[in-house]
């Protein structure tokens, strides 16, 4: 069996968000990339692959294991290991010995088809046990740690199987206010066994930081090195969103506390090329780390994907503006900052005032409305079908913001001649009723509740 220094250290991709998983072909393609990236572990746990979380009772039917076995095999021929996650956390009977029995049967499904490390993911699950587990156990860590360990030491350790086990509280704020019960991460780590991985968001499930020094502390109570499950690219939580900024916020340092670290990245697929290509930067990074260096070098990278059909191709400065845009979830890029800040000053100042910003603001919304245009033209159509919806949507805002800002140069008045738009009919609400609620529950900045208007 081989020990925990000899395992090698995870760096790679988690298939781990809500929404529509990847489809066989982009999971080949992601597998190719992950050579080329020198990254060794792709991990294999669609929440809504019915069979890994709300069905994960049942059998793979021999199609679909057929298409598993293809990306174990694709995974061997590729250097990168193969990790299949189950997810049976939200129905489990722990005390029931058929339900050990069930996973087992599944372990052993994927066994025969070549796949040896595997994932027990007890992430997003009420942390409550039924009355029967309650007695047997006493505690939701040791259920979930013997139903790990006995699958452990049964099934994987003898044939130098890996076995990555995800908490229920993942994060630190989740520890912090009790979920899982009191002492739950401190009972996992002498629980279970010596072997077996476990995973850690950061001190958020969304982490804009994390630090060598929470990891210290971590790893105290876990008794090892935690795996990272990086959620900093994730956006199935906002689907308004999506993130094409770099790996940032993690210090090269935190590489010798952890034990790997593997992205859980954007839904579309064709939006994860900056995460990773600066995920595999980051890995081999000496020195310092610059994430913005390494975006720019990635963005230049990734720019032959965007070729069109048309004759005016999108450039780097294009990219960059739609990257700035959609960099990351606690940070827009410089160039998007930039242009918040035009159209700040722009509302709410006097054309007088306006200065250099007009120009600058009106460049930059003419550049969003041709780059809308010219992303219809991207030869990679799934390309285009993953970064529609929010380029359309920054297109509409800022033409919409240049109709304001002409009405204002017009001498526009709002009480005399308010401002209209043909866009904006009455009766038409743009965002509808998810911006209507947001509207009545919005939080400031400082994430604090701003009371609705009576
Ligand atoms: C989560 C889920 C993950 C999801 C992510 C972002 C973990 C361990 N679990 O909490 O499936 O994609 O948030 O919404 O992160």
């Amino acid at each position: 069996m081989m020990g925990r220094a000899e395992q090698s250290f995870l760096k790679g991709v988690i298939e781990g968000f809500y929404g529509r998983p990847w489809s066989q072909s982009q999971r080949l393609e992601m597998l190719e990339r992950m050579q080329q990236l020198g990254l060794n572990t792709y991990l294999y746990c669609p929440k809504d692959d019915l069979k890994h979380r709300a069905l994960w009772r049942d059998e793979y039917t021999a199609d679909e294991l057929q298409r598993l076995r293809e990306l174990i095999e694709a995974c061997g021929d590729r250097g990168v290991d193969f990790f299949y996650g189950i997810a049976p956390g939200l129905t489990i009977r722990y005390s029931d010995p058929d339900e050990t029995e069930r996973l087992r049967a599944r372990i052993q499904q994927l066994t025969g088809a070549g796949c040896r490390s595997f994932a027990i993911l007890f992430d997003d699950i009420p942390d409550e046990m039924a009355e029967a587990d309650r007695a047997a156990f006493g505690s939701l860590a040791k259920a979930q740690c013997e139903t790990a360990n006995s699958l452990y030491s049964e099934h994987l350790a003898k044939q130098d199987g890996r076995l990555i086990f995800c908490p229920t509280p993942y994060c630190q704020r989740m520890a912090d206010d009790g979920h899982g019960g009191a002492g739950y991460l401190e009972e996992v780590g002498q629980r279970l066994a010596n072997g077996i991985d476990i995973f850690w968001t950061g001190p958020e499930i969304i982490s804009r930081e994390i630090t060598t020094e929470g990891i210290g502390v971590l790893r105290q109570k876990l008794q090892r090195k935690p795996v990272l499950w990086d959620n900093l690219h994730a956006n199935d939580y906002d689907m308004t969103r999506i993130f094409l900024g770099p790996y940032s916020g993690r210090p090269i340092e935190l590489r010798d506390e952890v034990g790997g670290i593997l992205l859980n990245p954007n839904c579309e697929f064709e939006a994860n090329f900056v995460a990773l290509k600066t995920l595999a930067a980051f890995l081999a990074a000496t020195g310092s780390w610059d994430s913005r260096g390494a975006y720019e070098s990635a963005l230049a990278k990734w720019l032959p994907r965007f070729s069109t059909v048309g004759g005016d191709g999108v450039s780097l400065d294009d990219l960059m503006l739609l990257g700035d845009a959609y960099y990351l979830p606690h940070e827009n890029g410089e160039l998007a900052e930039q242009l918040y800040d035009d159209v700040r000053a722009i509302v709410g100042e006097s054309p007088g005032d306006w200065g250099e910003r007009e120009d600058r603001l009106r460049e930059r919304i003419r550049q969003v409305v041709e780059l809308a245009r010219k992303l219809t033209e991207l030869r990679q159509r799934e390309l285009f079908y993953a970064l529609n919806r929010q380029v359309w949507e920054l297109r509409e805002e800022l033409e919409l913001i240049e109709q304001f800002m002409d009405w204002k140069k017009a001498g526009g008045d709002t009480a005399a001649n308010p401002f209209r738009s043909g866009n904006y009919l009455p009766g038409t609400y743009r965002g509808g009723l998810v911006r209507r609620l947001q509207q009545l529950i919005s939080f400031g900045a400082d994430g604090i509740l701003i009371p609705a208007n009576e």
